[in-house]
């Protein structure tokens, strides 16, 4: 039975492109029963008081205890404040029957704390912290959060705190869903407390043929909050939506449950992948962010008064919002209230407070940030030495190949197939050589073969996840029948990090990098694609309350390992399944696309959101996953695809081969130069990454991120930021020949930024929507005046093949002829850089002369120069320029190019002070 349907399942998953998901094989709120449950709240409400008499006040928390005065259960509250204008609030059982799970690893440490201030006038408390306080009333329950003295979020505003305490199985509900009806005529049942009408799903719960058997019984948790000041809500990936959230009145909320979703659909608040609880809102005048530290499946409402044009006009005439403020409410099944309370004021203030939690990804290596070549599946060493050729055949730039599951033995994870691949040591090393690199994959999932190690280990170890009666479980999977270990186990994640070393793993090198899939986990056989809920790991938790966290660990254990392989290499991993965190590991990939047009417009529109949600290393399967893309899609593709920052081809085993050089010459051509274009602003990216290991700064952002009072800009997500330099507007529908640009107000009287044209230097002077021509060729994009980016403009066959390359300064000047930015460069591989062997600079110019600032001392030798700078925005063009270094001055040609001034060689090297004026 279990195989018929797993073989099923593998067919559909090979031979179907039918039109997308079939919602039916997952649950809705309704089907959910603690969905249901907590939503009802909405229409009650809740009673929570806190208890008098039970506050307790530290240096830098407060305690109290709090009913329920429904039932009487009682609760503890604590309440957290921490550095830079973030508050902890954690509801939790008082004495619960077992302990409630506590979300661990998510964070990148344990947040330092900072001392408040405590004051009470009339019953209510104010908690001061720096610019931030709490005010806290008793009853009903609820706290207001201002960002010095305006009121950004509420928590329980609306009195929709739910929380099942934890209770006794009634008697006569052992057997089966009748519960409620059955008490009543049994009159030695226990009662269950008078509050609850017992919903049939409370104790155990069907979904199609799979049984829950909810051991503990209901035990959900879920709160609300308002966010005053906002005007628009964004986060809570991963979902193939809008940036900004949109209301969930008449539909399902939007849910947070990684799922390996076959052929998913756009405009859809179904779950995805990855799950990642912070959401923001934003208004013009401030911020806020709450992460709702919770890895059970969640659900959450979004509530936003549909802003239609009388509403806003009251606001506006009244001064006063008359419209109730937007708000979210988090429902989900088990765990605890944990929430941190982000008061920003800024976009960039939140986004760097949600790192300062949760982490961010490292610096990369510089040939992660490149062009990588996947397929499923590039077939044997042959197929892999042909493609590597043919991109310099073709001139084109590629880094990194990637190998899909067919390269194993039979899907048996650390092994080859030795008929395809008999010699990997010499395909790695032919790769190498031109300094390219191999990702291969490798799945959780283990097949149950007892002439394999690692399934052989996992079983007499005690290593996989276990039923509710203590078997190994088994589910169905690429190999056939599979169990899954158990990576919150410290244990199993050292022996699993242990297989990467290279004494055991002898088919790879160091620089075979690594690609974990299906890490939600997918399970073929299993309730909505993946594990039951009543399985046990590690600690006796139940996969109920652990599921979003899976993924993670998995990936933790990988990183570990990569480590331990070569403890100087920075690791690349590419993961699947994400939960809060895991950026601090992996770059991820929006899953199984499709090869339409609407797919692509998501791209943006998800990755922008991840960013803002910790994971600025995000991308979409170039060409789409599913699916023939036509060229004119696939040139698109290439071309929106350079500007995100993980920029992978991919496609599936049945499609087409699609390498770029199996299209007519104008295809080939157009994602030539895009893969180009990509190369040259590698020093871009590679600095941007640098800038989020230090700062948190997301490396794409939403316009909303430097443009917070321009309304118009909240809800654009068809273009993105690079840092604060770039706007890329790519072209993402069939057959324009120009597309709608909106550049953003920097004030009320709808004043722009100067934006030039990357290719051609004309300039946009004014804000507002721009109807931009287009040409196959074209990619919409702009740097920003008062900005300079440092490019690499030769080409070569990979990325390192370039660190010794010259560099390109682009100097666009604002409105007063001035322009910075910074250059972050290192030996783009090793861990040396966190002993400051870099060299970090501030390009500055400002009347007509172009210095440079070191931030710290340049400590990194480079044989890189600068080969030319362009000035665009200057008023006139200067005869000549002289270079001074070391006192010594040096004439040097100036040129006139258009819209702009190019000064050639200035030949200085990078560790070096100089300063370059343009002679008039
Ligand atoms: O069930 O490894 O999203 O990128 O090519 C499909 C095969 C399993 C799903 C991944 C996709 C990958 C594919 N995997």
């Amino acid at each position: 039975m279990r195989f018929t349907l797993g073989i099923c399942l593998i067919i559909g998953a090979l031979f179907s492109y039918a039109a997308g998901v079939d919602p039916n094989n997952f649950k809705t709120c309704e089907q959910s029963s603690f969905c249901k449950r907590s939503r009802k709240v909405q229409s009650t409400g809740s009673k929570y008081a806190i208890i008098p008499g039970t506050l307790n006040s530290y240096a830098d928390s407060l305690t109290a205890d709090l009913v329920n005065k429904d039932n009487h259960h009682q609760f503890t509250f604590k309440l957290e404040a921490l550095m830079g204008n973030t508050f902890r609030l954690q509801i939790d059982e008082k004495n619960p029957l077992r302990p409630r799970y506590r979300v661990e690893h998510a964070l990148k440490g344990k947040p330092a704390t900072t001392q408040i201030r405590v004051q009470e006038s009339q019953g209510v408390l104010s908690i001061t912290a720096g610019n931030s306080k709490a005010v806290i009333h008793g009853d009903p329950f609820h706290i207001e959060f201002y960002e010095d003295d305006v009121h950004v979020v509420t928590v329980n505003a609306k009195n929709w705190l739910y929380f099942e305490h934890l209770r006794q199985k009634a008697a006569v509900q052992t057997e089966g869903a009748e519960g409620a009806e059955a008490q009543d005529a049994n009159p030695d049942a226990i009662q269950p407390p008078a509050e609850t009408h017992e919903d049939p799903g409370a104790w155990e719960e069907n979904f199609k043929s799979h049984h829950d058997s909810k051991p503990y019984g209901p035990e959900a948790v879920a709160l609300d909050f308002a966010f005053p000041a906002a005007e628009v809500l964004f986060g809570i990936p991963e979902h193939a939506d809008s940036f900004v959230l949109k209301s969930t009145s008449g539909t399902d909320p939007y849910r947070l449950y990684n799922l390996d979703v076959f052929e998913y659909v756009v405009d859809s608040k179904m779950a995805l992948y990855g799950s990642v609880p912070v959401l923001y809102g934003h208004g013009s005048q401030r911020t806020a962010g709450v992460y709702w530290q919770n890895a059970a499946e969640t659900w959450v409402d979004i509530h936003t008064a549909e802003t239609n044009v009388v509403s806003s006009l009251v606001n506006f005439v009244s001064g006063t919002r008359k419209t109730p403020p937007p708000s979210a409410h988090f429902m989900s099944e088990s765990g605890i209230v944990d929430a941190f309370i982000m008061l920003g004021p800024k976009p960039i203030d939140v986004f760097k407070q949600y790192a300062g939690l949760t982490g961010t990804h490292e610096l990369p290596q510089l040939f992660a940030l490149a062009y990588h070549q996947s397929r499923w599946n590039y077939n044997d060493e042959r197929d892999v030495a042909t493609v590597s050729a043919k991109f310099d055949e073709f001139n084109m730039p590629m880094d990194t190949m990637w190998l899909d599951i067919e390269y194993t033995d039979g899907k048996r994870y650390f092994t080859w197939d030795k008929f395809k691949f008999p010699d990997s040591l010499a395909m790695v090393k032919n790769l190498t050589d031109l300094g390219r690199h191999l990702v291969v994959i490798i799945d959780p999932h283990i097949k149950r073969d007892n002439a394999y190690f690692f399934h052989n280990d996992c079983t007499e170890q005690g290593y996989y996840i276990k039923t509710r009666d203590g078997n190994d479980y088994e589910g169905w999977c690429w190999p056939g029948s599979a169990s899954y270990p158990d990576f919150f186990n410290p244990v199993v994640r050292e022996y699993y990090a242990s297989q990467y070393e290279l004494s055991k793993f002898k088919t790879v090198t160091a620089d075979v990098m690594l690609w974990n899939d299906m890490n939600e986990p997918s399970v073929f056989n299993g309730p909505e694609v993946t594990a039951p809920k009543d399985l046990v790991h590690f600690g006796n938790w139940e996969h109920r309350d652990v599921h979003n966290l899976y993924g993670h660990m998995h990936i933790m254990g990988t990183f570990a390992g990569l480590l331990k392989r070569d403890p100087n290499q920075r690791p690349f991993i590419l993961t699947r399944s994400h939960f809060a965190g895991s950026q601090r590991y992996a770059a991820i990939w929006t899953g199984d696309n499709l090869a339409d047009w609407a797919h692509l417009q998501h791209s943006i529109k998800m990755c922008l959101t991840e960013a803002v949600a910790g994971f600025s290393f995000c991308g979409a399967d170039v060409g789409g996953f599913f699916g023939n893309p036509e060229a004119e899609l696939l040139e698109r593709w290439y071309q929106t695809g350079i500007f995100l920052p993980f920029f992978r081809a991919h496609a599936h085993i049945d499609t087409k081969r699609r390498e770029p050089w199996l299209f007519p010459e104008r295809t080939r051509q157009i994602i030539r130069s895009a893969l180009l274009k990509r190369y040259s602003y590698l020093p871009l990216w590679y600095t941007s990454f640098y800038e989020l290991e230090k700062t948190g700064a997301p490396v794409i952002r939403p316009m909303l991120t430097h443009y917070p009072h321009d309304k118009e800009a909240f809800g654009i997500d068809s273009q993105l930021l690079v840092q604060q330099r770039l706007l890329v507007r790519p072209v993402m529908q069939q057959g324009v020949s120009k597309v709608d640009v909106y550049f953003p107000a920097i004030d009320d009287k709808k004043n722009g930024d100067y934006w030039y044209d990357v290719d051609t230097f004309e300039r946009q002077e004014r804000a507002g929507y721009v109807s931009v021509p287009v040409t196959e060729y074209k990619i919409p994009v702009w740097q920003r005046g008062g900005s300079i980016v440092p490019k690499k403009e030769r080409l070569r066959r990979s990325a390192p093949l370039m660190l010794h390359d010259p560099y390109t300064l682009i100097v666009c000047l604002d409105r007063h002829g001035k322009a910075d930015g910074t250059l972050y460069l290192d030996d783009e591989k090793s861990y040396k850089y966190r002993d400051g062997e870099h060299i970090y600079v501030n390009y500055e110019f400002e009347q007509n002369q172009l210095r440079n600032n070191f931030i710290g001392k340049p400590k990194y030798k480079s044989n890189a120069w600068i080969e030319r700078v362009v000035i665009a925005g200057l008023q006139l063009v200067p005869k000549s320029a002289t270079i001074t270094v070391n006192g010594v001055s040096q004439q040097l040609e100036v040129e006139q190019q258009g819209n702009a001034v190019i000064v050639r060689k200035p030949g200085v090297k990078m560790d070096v002070d100089f300063a370059l004026k343009l002679n008039y």
